[in-house]
């Protein structure tokens, strides 16, 4: 029988990269999308198929983490085997913006979904299994370098305090209903899909378009933040294998190896020939209340469990982002050339 997996967060990043694994394993998957007045399916518009070829395998359905009848709706229609929740208001430093609403859909948007899973569960008698985004930013404040399954969590932000609370969520309807329920605490991974605001790909973006004479200038915040930055592509690896695991547990995913944004702003720029110190500027915008000054992740229970690794390290990483904007870079420069105005990004 061929598995179905749901997705929540399937536009993003992650949702994604773990779209086309699920496909390639041949499962059928669908999709959670929220309702937007522009398009936002840009990064899996090309896992679309039309509803009317003979064999679709993969389909989006209009619902939000914050309204549970949809979710419950949708569940009822897809019947998953495996229920992957990536979706969340997934920026640190706006969940200081926005902390009400980051807590309402990380927080309780995973609270309404572990229930209406739970009720399926129950009226269908059949299993599913559930995935948990979690995050390094549980750390915050790290009482031990490296990290690893059993380090105290000491969150830092808004959005950190709601991931710890559906972390715990997590484990509680594993304990309490015998729930397949997992959590990856994921470290930040990155790649060419990556959202624009994030540091690295505001990086790789910035340094393409300055390379092509369409920017002149970058202006960042703390460059001396330490993160473990890994390959989104393999991260979701990870993901599909903790739910294919006998029995639920969590898992640490990171590369293990640890380095500053002045150090991907080095690499990055280095790429190009250029020197990053000429284009660089300080802005106090881009600095957070309060800081995660350094993280990196002990992964060996995943290597040993889920015989997980990490393929790309961060400079051939820094390498693949350059690369892909670069090609987007000289798209927009051909348009400039020609006449048209281009948006600057200003993340
Ligand atoms: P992302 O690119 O920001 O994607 C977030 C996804 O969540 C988007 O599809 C977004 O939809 C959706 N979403 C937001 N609010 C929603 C709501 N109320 N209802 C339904 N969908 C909603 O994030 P990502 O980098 O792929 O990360 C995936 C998950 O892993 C997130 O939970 C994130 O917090 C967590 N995580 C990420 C990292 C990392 O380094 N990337 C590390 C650890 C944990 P729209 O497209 O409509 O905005
Ligand atoms: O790229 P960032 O915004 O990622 P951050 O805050 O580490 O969060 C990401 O990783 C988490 C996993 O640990 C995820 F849970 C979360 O959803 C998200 O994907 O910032 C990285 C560092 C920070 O220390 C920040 O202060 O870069 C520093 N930074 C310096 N200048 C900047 C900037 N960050 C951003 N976004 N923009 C800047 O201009």
């Amino acid at each position: 029988m061929r598995k179905v997996a749901l997705i929540t967060g399937i536009t993003g990043q992650d949702g994604s990269y773990l779209s086309e694994l699920l496909l390639e394993r041949d499962y059928e998957v669908h999709g959670v999308v929220r309702r937007a007045s522009v398009f936002t399916t840009e990064r899996i518009d090309h896992l679309y198929q039309d509803r009317h070829e003979p064999e679709v395998r993969f389909h989006l359905h209009y619902g939000d983490l914050l309204e549970p009848t949809s979710l419950r709706r949708i569940i009822g229609e897809v019947q998953p085997d495996e229920v992957y929740n990536l979706a969340a208001q997934s920026h640190v430093r706006t969940s200081f913006e926005q902390p009400v609403y980051t807590a309402q859909v990380v927080a309780i948007g995973t609270l309404h979904l572990l229930e209406a899973v739970c009720d399926y569960q129950r009226s269908s008698g059949r299993q599913v299994r559930f995935y948990q985004a979690s995050s390094s930013e549980m750390y915050g404040k790290v009482l031990e370098i490296p990290q690893n399954e059993l380090t105290p969590f000491y969150p830092r932000s808004p959005y950190a305090c709601a991931k710890v609370q559906a972390y715990w969520q997590t484990i509680n309807y594993r304990e309490a209903y015998g729930l397949f329920a997992c959590n990856g605490i994921l470290f930040n991974h990155e790649s060419p899909r990556r959202g624009e605001t994030f540091v690295t790909r505001k990086i790789t973006r910035a340094a393409t378009r300055i390379k092509l004479g369409l920017q002149d200038t970058l202006y960042l915040g703390n460059l001396d933040a330490r993160r473990d930055w890994g390959f989104a592509g393999d991260y979701v690896e990870a993901m599909w294998l903790m739910l294919q695991q006998p029995e639920p547990a969590d898992f640490l995913i990171a590369t293990g190896r640890c380095h500053s944004v002045r150090d991907f702003l080095t690499t990055a720029f280095r790429c190009l020939d250029l020197n990053w110190r000429d284009y660089v500027k300080f802005d106090a915008r881009y600095l957070r209340p309060t800081e995660v000054d350094l993280l990196q992740g002990d992964a060996s229970k995943a290597r040993e469990v889920l015989g997980w690794e990490p393929k790309v390290m961060m400079p051939e990483l820094c390498r693949m982002m350059i690369d892909a904007d670069m090609s987007l870079a000289q798209r927009e420069r051909t348009l400039v050339d020609a006449g048209h105005a281009v948006l600057v990004p200003s993340a």
